[in-house]
């Protein structure tokens, strides 16, 4: 007898998601943005089901999410930000209402909801994460939320 095994491939044919993103350090978020619809168009899905939510800040986020996980218009939704320290004084707060918030999201509405926010010390660090040395951390996530989706598609069956 074998167990049964779930697990999420990476195809995101016809899956919806749905990206919220922040203005705030808009130089960095842009470049989340461009990897997160690059990464899902590789994999499958098509632009007739992403849809793009810009949002002031990332402190944002997490309202503007669990409005759209209500939606039931999706099968995962990215959250892309970048909070600096540097830029802020106020990083530590904004940081972690951010992603208490986010994991709230999810929690609270079941969709998967994605974490794509980049808590960096410096700019430099974070143009690293943002198509540079680091990779994009909007590809990856997008990576995740289409493994994701999936996922939940086969739990669902
Ligand atoms: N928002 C960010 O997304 N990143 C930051 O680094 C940041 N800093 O530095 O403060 C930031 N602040 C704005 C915040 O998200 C809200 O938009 C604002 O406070 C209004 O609620």
């Amino acid at each position: 007898m074998m167990a049964k095994v779930y697990q999420g491939q990476l195809s995101a044919s016809g899956r919806k998601f749905g990206i919220i993103i922040s203005r705030f350090n808009e130089f960095i978020t842009t470049r989340l943005l461009e990897g997160a619809l690059d990464c899902i168009l590789r994999h499958g899905g098509s632009e007739e089901n992403i849809e793009v939510v810009w949002v002031p800040g990332s402190f944002e986020i997490p309202v503007t999410a669990q409005n759209l996980a209500q939606s039931g218009r999706f099968d995962a939704l990215i959250c892309l930000a970048a909070v600096i320290r540097g830029g802020t004084v106020h990083f530590e707060y904004v940081a972690a209402e951010v992603t208490k918030g986010i994991a709230q999201v999810g929690l609270q509405t079941g969709i998967p909801t994605l974490y794509g926010v980049l808590t960096c010390d410096t700019l430099e660090e974070a143009i690293e994460r943002a198509g540079t040395k680091q990779g994009n951390k909007g590809w990856q996530t997008a990576l995740n939320a289409v493994e994701m989706a999936d996922l939940w598609r086969g739990l669902k069956k």
